[in-house]
């Protein structure tokens, strides 16, 4: 009986050698393992041998089932290893030291502007604030003085959501809350905070006026911020980013929030000054309105007027990156055209 074992094993292992699919070891371990298996066949025999000869020979057959079936995992797994080392093989190759993008994105210029200043006002001291685009209509008017029936909620038409709310019409929207957040400030550390931000008109549209603009809003509020502060803040701002002289006109201006209040205009880059369709043939655009926060703005966002001082500005930047990069229609920024985008850099 020992003889017949041998033999089954030496049998399965000149099968088991010779196999190559999954589907072979299937059908070999159905053949020596299955209910009419060749190794449950010798079993079968067991019970006509005597009580010595049963012992030996169950062992015997015993440790075959469990080599039989471990060889058959192992030869499964061998065949799964080949597979894999196969299709790495046929696999497409390639070499991860080559850059995979030949194309290298480039920032949108308005971004490139805003990051700029946003670095100086930074090296000032000041903070980045990210206002809201959905605003309350007490956020964007009433809280910078601009009470219902105001004719200025006229100069801003506005879009308003079906919930009541609104769609920023201007940078402004954010003081009162970023003064509530940051409350009065401290003897000699005035609160300086800059706020960019997304804006909506409902405007014509021409080469100067979108109804999807850009403002960048800063604020410094402290117990003795006065308007040689603002102006000098306003110099170093046009400076920087234009690297050059250019030739601004401060005249007065009239926003609610701020008394007194400027209108700073830069001279037409585009033009020159000699009147183009970019500054409606003025030579001038308007820029940076600015001027002293008015008392009633401090009021409500917390900060006691009798005590404190403090100056806003508006910077049209969607405007600037227009006059910065010599681009002469606003329509250019919103287009999405990628071509005329990636030109800066
Ligand atoms: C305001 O929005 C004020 N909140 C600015 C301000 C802040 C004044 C703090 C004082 C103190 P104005 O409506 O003028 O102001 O807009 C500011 C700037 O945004 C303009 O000078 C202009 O450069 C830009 N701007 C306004 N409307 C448009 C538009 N439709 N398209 C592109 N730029 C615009």
């Amino acid at each position: 009986m020992l003889e017949v074992v041998e033999k089954l094993k030496s049998e399965f292992e000149a099968k088991l050698a010779q196999s190559k699919t999954h589907e072979e070891i299937e059908a070999m371990r159905i053949a020596y393992l299955g209910k009419k298996g060749a190794v449950t066949d010798v079993l079968k025999d067991l019970k006509n041998m005597d009580a010595e000869a049963k012992k030996q020979v169950g062992q015997q057959i015993n440790a075959l089932k469990d080599e039989i079936e471990e060889k058959l995992r192992l030869q499964a797994k061998k065949m799964e290893e080949i597979k894999f080392q196969m299709a790495m093989e046929n696999a497409e190759k390639f070499d991860f030291s080559i850059p995979s993008c030949q194309e290298v994105g480039s920032l949108h210029p308005v971004t490139i502007v805003q990051r700029q200043i946003e670095n100086i006002f930074k090296s000032m001291g000041f903070i980045i604030e990210d206002g809201l685009e959905i605003q309350t209509e007490y956020n964007n008017f009433e809280a910078v003085n601009i009470p219902k029936h105001h004719p200025a909620r006229d100069m801003q038409d506005t879009y308003y959501l079906s919930n009541g709310q609104l769609l920023k019409t201007h940078t402004s929207a954010a003081q009162n809350a970023i003064m509530r957040k940051y409350g009065a400030p401290k003897p000699g550390e005035p609160l300086r905070v800059l706020f960019p931000g997304r804006c909506f008109r409902n405007e014509n549209i021409d080469a100067s006026h979108e109804n999807t603009f850009f403002q960048l809003e800063g604020m410094m509020i402290g117990d003795n911020i006065s308007i040689s502060n603002l102006i000098y803040f306003m110099k170093v701002l046009l400076s920087e980013v234009f690297e050059r002289d250019v030739k601004v006109r401060l005249r007065p201006g009239f926003f609610p929030f701020v008394e007194p209040g400027f209108e700073l205009d830069i001279n037409c880059l585009i033009c020159g000054g000699k009147g183009c369709p970019t500054c409606k043939q003025s030579g001038w655009l308007e820029l940076l309105p600015c001027g002293m926060i008015h008392p009633n703005v401090l009021t409500m966002g917390g900060i006691d007027p009798d005590k404190y001082t403090g100056f806003a500005f508006g910077l049209g930047l969607t405007r600037l990156t227009m006059m910065k990069y010599g681009i002469k229609d606003i329509r250019v920024l919103n287009s999405g055209n990628l071509k005329a985008l990636k030109q800066f850099k």
